[in-house]
């Protein structure tokens, strides 16, 4: 009977192992190493660490493209709807290197990885955008021209690590960077994208004075629906078409 019960508790676990999907558990800024938003972790300590990333409920996917969800992966965490503030954030200079360390990305889950911006009006930690049309994309990377995708072929052979860069011009000033896997093993219809997105709060210094224009900033939800380009995809599908990367185009920096 207990070995019975035992037997089914690892039996769960195996089964959750492989399914889990994952989330950015660790941003490295130069040589500042920011833990993530633990899922499994961060809510069972008697005073919850503090951190730079937006809690997320655990390892899983946003499917619906209507939901707030889209926005950080927060649902109704706390109860608060949407993307909780973290309280904290990471200084940042215009023009150098973020890191986001992925936790282990299962192979299946091809798709491509983006990255967006948001400038915060107020103070960061207490700022959530709801459907305000705020962000603006800084970075893609889909499929290359030789099959390979971001999600998880250059992912993986970058030991889980994403890198990309604050626009050099960018004007100073409180951003939240909103990046995401979008996985598409199950993209032959919609709903089947999965979207993992993960907010993360800096403060960005710097001399540039460039933003993009209002007119060409995008909401989350918003941005994307079941007829944008990239949404409904069939990775299996036997051609070597390229992959059309959704959103908008990636805002130059006024370099
Ligand atoms: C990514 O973060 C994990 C957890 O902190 C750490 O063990 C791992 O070494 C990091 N990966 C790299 C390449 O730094
Ligand atoms: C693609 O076509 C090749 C050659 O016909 C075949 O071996 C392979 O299994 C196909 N792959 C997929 C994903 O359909
Ligand atoms: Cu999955």
């Amino acid at each position: 009977m207990f070995s019975a019960i035992l037997t089914l508790f690892v039996t769960a676990l195996a089964a959750t192992s492989v399914d889990a999907h994952g989330y950015v558990q660790e941003v490295v800024i130069g040589s500042t190493h920011y833990t993530g938003y633990l899922p499994y972790q961060d809510p069972y300590y008697p005073v919850p660490p503090q951190r730079i990333i937006r809690k997320i409920p655990g390892n899983g996917p946003v499917t619906d493209l209507t939901l707030i969800d889209l926005q950080c992966n927060g649902d109704s965490v706390d109860g608060v709807i949407g993307s909780a503030p973290a309280p904290l954030f990471a200084p940042v200079n215009a023009g150098e290197e973020v890191k986001l360390n992925w936790t282990t990305w299962p192979d299946s889950h091809v798709g491509p990885m983006i990255t967006y911006l948001a400038r915060a009006p107020s103070d960061i930690t207490k700022w959530q955008p709801g459907d305000d049309a705020v962000w603006f994309k800084v970075a893609e990377a889909g499929k290359t021209a030789d099959g390979k995708w971001a999600a998880t072929d250059l992912l993986t052979a970058a030991d889980s690590i994403y890198t990309f860069t604050i626009p050099p011009n960018l004007k100073p000033g409180q951003y939240i960077i909103r990046h995401e896997i979008i996985a598409l093993h199950g993209a032959f219809a919609y709903p089947g994208a999965q979207f993992y997105p993960s907010c993360i709060q800096i403060e960005v210094s710097g001399s540039g004075n460039a933003f993009p224009d209002a007119s060409s900033l995008v909401s989350f939800p918003g941005a994307y629906t079941p007829e944008t380009p990239g949404i409904v995809f069939d990775v299996y599908d036997n051609t070597s078409q390229p992959y059309p990367i959704p959103g908008p185009a990636v805002w130059t920096g006024g370099n």
